[in-house]
């Protein structure tokens, strides 16, 4: 029997084995990678620790849906063979010192990939111009839209890989990631390439969100419709023929799309049979949410001007209520998102960063958590649910987010001895571990 100690050690940047880019990684059977980002006294170990055999993780606490259980985990072939009791036999085991161990964290919803900063807008806003103000003067998405179509797909990913990693350094297994600055045919679908590259370069699983609907461009000023018809539709089509999208998403607000405008990208993801999504009542209220529940959304994101009726909807529907307190928190808005009424109808609520350059320039998702809790009055409890299970229904998976039989093995180990740590802090990263299901080794 091998026993290891696992110890933490400095972050590790390389380049993954190539994939197809094509949904998950394979799994690949009878390995797993361990790697950390975190530091102790000054040690630079060998990283990742890679495991070529099943593997028990023992002396361990395990974060599960209905609280923290102490004992063992056992993982093989890239999945979780086993919770609780360790099983007997031969495995390799590694001593976990009590160390909590989470599902891997999922950011599902970011727009990692833009051309560019909008750092001026953020002496703007102090100022006093609102977000919608700076949007109608010409800033705001639409000026990330210019910097995005001059940059490269090797640009975008050189961009986004740095806020890529951030993530990866907090135990993020998986990101979603949209397109939605670029507004024409070719940048919308050099977008979505650049994110599929990421899964290439880095251990991670990433899904992609198709957003034409996310700004009307200049040149069609006026004209959201004809944008609609003579872009984002034939943008849609082209890029679901080249397998770049997982999902559909929209913006339906005053300063985007209505909507009667977003039900006609929705429909047309219907007819490619792609799951939906939306961006619904972040600022005002629209009856995205309604409409978002009517077609079966995964999710409906930010949702601060949902209403109980709306609440009901998603309820009814499935949908995912995804919570974007970095928007929230940048914009300095006021309305928190009615959290007591999705509790009270039962509706699924999700945490992500919002990443993007400009309501929410923010790649941490623990700090999504702890605004979650601290800004909209989620538990502890209910952050964490956000960020693993919610968070892989709000993206359609059902391999992850949760510690369980059979599910990947993506997981979190961290240095704290309960959940609400995780929360709890500002700006402090306790990761020990991060465990990929996949093959990919360095992250
Ligand atoms: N809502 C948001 O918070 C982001 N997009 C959206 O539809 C903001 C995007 C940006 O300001 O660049
Ligand atoms: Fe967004």
């Amino acid at each position: 029997m091998q026993r290891h100690i696992l110890r933490p050690a400095v972050g590790q940047k390389g380049v993954a084995g190539v994939k197809d880019g094509h949904g998950a990684p394979p799994i690949d059977p009878g390995i797993m990678c361990i790697h950390n980002s975190g530091t102790t006294e000054g040690e630079q170990a060998p990283m990742p620790l890679t495991i070529d055999r099943p593997t028990i993780l023992e002396n361990a606490r395990l974060a599960l849906p209905d609280g923290v259980r102490s004992g063992a985990l056992a993982v093989q072939d890239g999945h979780i063979a086993a919770i609780g009791t360790p099983p007997a036999g031969d495995w390799t085991r590694i001593d976990l010192q009590g160390r909590l161990i989470t599902p891997a964290l999922i950011d599902c919803h970011t727009h990692i990939i833009h051309g560019g900063h909008r750092a001026q807008e953020f002496a703007m806003r102090l100022e006093g111009a609102s977000y919608a103000e700076i949007a109608r003067a010409g800033g705001g998405i639409v000026s990330t839209v210019s910097a995005t179509r001059g940059a490269s797909v090797d640009d975008l990913v050189a961009q986004a890989l740095p806020r890529l990693d951030a993530l990866i350094a907090e135990g993020v297994t998986t990101v979603e990631v949209k397109s939605g600055y670029g507004l024409d045919m070719e940048t919308e679908i050099r977008m979505l390439r650049a994110a599929r590259r990421l899964e290439t370069l880095r251990p991670v699983r990433i899904r992609t969100s198709f957003l034409g609907a996310h700004a009307v461009p200049a040149e069609y000023s006026g004209r959201a419709d004809d944008y609609l018809h003579e872009i984002c539709l034939p943008a849609l089509r082209a890029a679901h023929a080249e397998g770049l999208v997982d999902a559909v998403d929209g913006f339906c607000e005053g300063i985007a799309f209505d909507p009667a405008q977003i039900a006609r990208v929705f429909d047309a993801a219907r007819a490619l049979e792609l799951p939906v999504k939306l961006h619904a009542e972040q600022l005002t209220h629209t009856g995205g949410t309604a409409l978002a529940a009517s077609y079966g959304a995964l999710s409906a994101d930010h949702v601060e001007y949902a209403t109980d009726a709306d609440a009901q909807a998603l309820s009814a529907a499935g949908t995912v209520a995804v919570l974007l307190p970095g928007a929230f928190y940048t914009l300095r808005e006021r309305q928190a998102p009615p959290v007591a009424a999705f509790r009270a109808h039962g509706v699924a609520m999700a945490l992500a960063t919002d990443c993007n350059p400009g309501s929410s320039p923010m790649t941490s998702v623990l700090l999504a958590m702890n605004m979650g809790c601290t800004l909209f009055g989620l538990t502890p409890d209910e952050a964490l649910a956000g960020v693993t299970r919610n968070a892989a229904r709000a993206l359609g998976l059902s391999d992850c987010g949760t510690l369980a039989p059979g599910l990947r093995a993506d997981l979190a180990i961290w240095d704290v001895e309960s959940p609400a740590e995780l929360a709890y802090r500002i700006g402090f990263n306790p990761l020990y571990a991060r465990v990929f299901g996949g093959a990919a080794t360095q992250g």
